[in-house]
């Protein structure tokens, strides 16, 4: 056997060492916009992410609901495929069908309940624009329109997008967070707005609320309102049953498939990804993998996948490992296909993006991953714990808790993910069935994530995440300093 003498390292062995912070480098000015899939030299990719972050094809992670909470804070969902295909189309349909578009008030809105009452019924409502009238009634007196921020836009361009529609002799004047609705209308009628853009603490745009003119003026209010957008929604395939599979995805509105395997370097995915370009062209969008080195990663991208899954056995329920004693620690997996992608870029002119799956355990492990090279990472444990997930919330001794099961595992049967031919009885376990802590909502979850990247981000000079990855310094660490890391020689008082 050739043997690869540096050792396999994961994300906990790293630290990054921060670069100048220049003025301009805040929270607010970071942009995680991030390619899904692949585009040629100069060119912009067909689909992007506004956070770089996916959820795990998985039963206990991606269903639809999981799917629309995702999408409305800017990720997106692959949803799970071990189940019928129709099922599966099912739950892309329901996703599809949410409109990014208007609702009229309930009748409890009043104009002094707080925008952030109205942002919360829009959430809950799973739209992103809302008509407030004075009884809630759709006849009733117009007192403005509120529209959620835009997760598919950045700030900049939404602010950008706002100055487009007022009219020369307009400012934009910007509301703080927790202005009522009838003071954001008295505000945009004293300086002759059009819009007010309201902002949270830190300065990031929360909503805009909208004079009532657009209501009436029905050209400007379709044309502002983004209203035949749908939240952006993936599906898992395998590489048995694609040539039903996939048809039934795509007639049901997914935006991308992904081949979920535990081990993606096989002739099966080569199969499959030509399948979908013999049938569908370049119009039909397929990630591929799991591999992690750079013979895995040529081997995909030359076939033609549109993204790239990275990692074997890392995975937080995975026993991979220990039963066949395959895969790679993640770092080293993504650092290696970081280096093969820019090399295929340069080659090729096509850039394939690559995404890092499993083992992310602490929030700062996805910046080291976007600072190693991934363009994004795919979260299972993570979107697990969040009261969007499909599992039960189980109160145990050591408090609530979620279900969360490996694909791998019995529970899930999944065995298409592990497929190498043979007979069925032979199949045997490559992951568990688990409970993770309870978390709360996914917005809140998601909100402090990014907050935490951003602010590292900010520490190492960049703005944005291809500049991250660029300058980004790593260094190892001992497992002496390691222990150093967290609080250390001190009694902390909630042991006491
Ligand atoms: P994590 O975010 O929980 O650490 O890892 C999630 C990833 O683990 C999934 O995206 C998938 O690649 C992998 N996975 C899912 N099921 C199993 C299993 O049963 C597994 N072994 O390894």
């Amino acid at each position: 056997a050739k043997i690869i003498q540096e050792p396999s390292r994961t994300f906990g062995e790293y630290l990054l060492i921060p670069n100048l912070t220049t003025k301009d480098c805040i929270v607010a000015n970071v942009d995680l916009k991030t390619p899904l899939v692949r585009f040629k030299k100069g060119e912009e990719p067909a689909i992007s992410l506004n956070i770089p972050m996916i959820s795990a094809i998985m039963q206990s992670v991606s269903d639809d609901k999981m799917a629309v909470a995702l999408a409305k804070n800017g990720g997106m969902s692959f949803i799970y495929g071990s189940q019928t295909i129709e099922e599966q189309a099912e739950m892309v349909r329901k996703v599809k069908k949410y409109k990014a578009g208007f609702v009229i008030s309930d009748s409890n809105l009043t104009p002094d309940n707080t925008l952030e009452d109205v942002l919360n019924l829009l959430n809950r409502t799973g739209h992103s624009t809302m008509a407030v009238t004075a009884d809630g009634t759709p006849n009733g007196k117009l007192l403005g329109i509120v529209t959620a921020r835009d997760y598919r836009t950045s700030r900049d361009e939404l602010t950008k997008k706002v100055a487009e529609f007022m009219t020369p002799y307009e400012r934009l004047i910007v509301g703080k967070e927790g202005t009522t609705l009838k003071a954001a209308n008295d505000i945009i009628w004293e300086h002759k707005l059009n819009s007010l853009p309201i902002i949270d603490k830190e300065g990031n745009l929360q909503y805009l609320v909208f004079r009532k003119d657009y209501a009436e003026d029905k050209e400007n209010s379709r044309a502002l309102l983004d209203s035949e957008k749908r939240y952006m929604v993936g599906a898992g395939i395998n590489s048995r049953d694609y040539a039903e599979r996939v048809p039934a995805l795509v007639e049901a509105g997914v935006d991308a498939v992904c081949i979920d395997s535990s081990e993606g370097f096989s002739e099966w995915q080569y199969d499959t990804i030509k399948w979908v370009r013999d049938t569908y062209g370049d119009s039909v969008k397929i990630g591929a993998g799991n591999v992690v080195d750079r013979e895995g990663f040529r081997y995909l991208a030359n076939a033609g996948a549109d993204f790239i899954k990275v990692g074997i056995g890392g995975g937080s329920i995975c026993i991979t490992r220990e039963a066949k004693g395959i895969g790679r620690g993640q770092a080293s997996a993504v650092l290696d296909v970081a280096a093969a992608r820019d090399e295929y870029f340069e080659e090729t002119g096509i850039y394939v993006p690559i995404c890092s799956d499993g083992g992310i355990v602490h929030d700062y492990h996805i910046t080291l991953a976007l600072a190693m090279g991934a363009d994004f990472v795919m979260l299972g444990r993570y979107f697990a714990r969040f009261d969007e997930s499909p599992t039960a919330k189980v109160k145990t001794s050591k408090g609530y808790m979620k279900e969360y099961w490996g694909e791998g595992s019995n529970r899930a049967r999944n065995w298409a993910r592990y497929d190498l031919g043979g007979k069925k009885e032979l199949t045997f376990e490559e992951g568990v069935d688990s409970y993770v802590p309870y978390a709360g909502s996914l917005e809140d979850g998601v909100g402090i994530t990014l907050h935490k990247i951003k602010s590292t981000m900010c520490n190492c000079g960049s703005t944005t995440i291809k500049h991250f990855y660029e300058n980004a310094r790593l260094t190892l660490v001992s497992a002496t300093s390691i222990q150093e890391g967290s609080a250390h020689d001190v009694v902390l008082k909630d042991n006491q």
